[in-house]
């Protein structure tokens, strides 16, 4: 597949460009409980050095999460979420001058993050599951990430089908929102609401979703579906990761979220120069 000719990513003041380089959003779970670095940002002043890492290395984007969100997660009420975005929020918008994402589902979480300067929201329901999202990404010309993900599996469902409906609602919802095309990013939502093997196909099939013409997010970073191809535990899924990374880049993703951005910053390198060799 070829990736989309370069574009930009209007995110309220920011113009984030989209290829042929690979953007590296580094991941910073401000939660005790996320399935592989649960606790390590949890206190305000351990998610601004960690941020401050993720930015060394060469993070093109954070995207902050105040919810863990992977299978059997505990959900969160709005007030506790937002209590633990508020401070590393404050501190990494003064500071930190890559554009910031808030992983958030719930709309009121997302209007808060937005006044105190994110710039991106990253909705893993992908509008469907806060009625308000898009009105509030609208309302702040925020850009966001809608990820495909579903209450249930089921294993009968050619899933990037099921995607591409998915998106379709989505996109629908954003249009009367107001939100501009120009400000969404698509994502297959791996390990949401899918067997082994429609994770699998999802990334296989990645280039199927380029006929909405729009960017896509990739998000694989340690998870489950490399454990259940060879047995590891979280931390060791670093090869792995860059391995499903680069079948990414070699689709022409444009964006792909992370816990290890440094050797993701090589990876993608390394693979978009053979891509795009001549
Ligand atoms: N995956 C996770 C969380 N948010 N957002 C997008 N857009 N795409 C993803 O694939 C995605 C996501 C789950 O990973 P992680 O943040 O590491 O864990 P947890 O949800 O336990 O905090």
């Amino acid at each position: 597949m070829a990736p989309l000719p370069p574009r930009t990513l209007q995110a309220r003041d920011r113009a984030i460009p989209l290829g042929p380089r690979t953007l590296v959003m580094g991941i910073l779970n401000v939660t005790p409980d996320s399935f592989s670095d649960g606790g390590r940002s949890a206190r305000p002043d351990d998610a601004l050095i960690n941020a401050r890492r993720l930015v060394a290395e060469g993070a093109d984007l954070l995207d902050v999460g105040g919810e863990s969100t992977r299978p059997g997660h505990t959900p969160v009420p709005a007030e506790q979420e937002w209590a633990r975005l508020a401070p590393v929020l404050a501190a990494l918008t003064a500071e930190v001058s890559v554009p910031i994402s808030v992983d958030t589902y719930k709309a009121e979480v997302a209007d808060k993050a937005l006044k105190a300067g994110a710039h991106i929201v990253n909705d893993v329901w992908g509008f469907a599951h806060d009625p308000d999202m898009a009105r509030v990404v609208a309302a702040h010309d925020a850009a966001a990430v809608v990820m495909h993900n579903r209450a249930e599996v089921d294993e009968t469902l050619d899933i990037v089908q099921d995607m591409l409906a998915f998106f379709e609602i989505a996109l629908e919802k954003a249009e009367r929102a107001g939100v501009k095309r120009e400000r969404i990013v698509l994502d297959p939502g791996i390990g949401f609401g899918k067997t082994f093997p429609q994770n699998l196909a999802a990334i296989r099939r990645l280039d199927e979703l380029r006929v909405l013409g729009l960017p896509i997010l990739l998000g694989t970073s340690r998870k489950s579906l490399i454990g259940k191809v060879i047995e590891t535990t979280p931390a060791e899924r670093l090869p792995g990761t860059i391995a499903s990374n680069v079948i990414g880049i070699m689709a022409g993703v444009e964006i792909i979220r992370v816990h290890d951005v440094a050797a993701h910053v090589q990876a993608a390198r390394v693979a978009e120069a053979i891509r795009d060799a001549s």
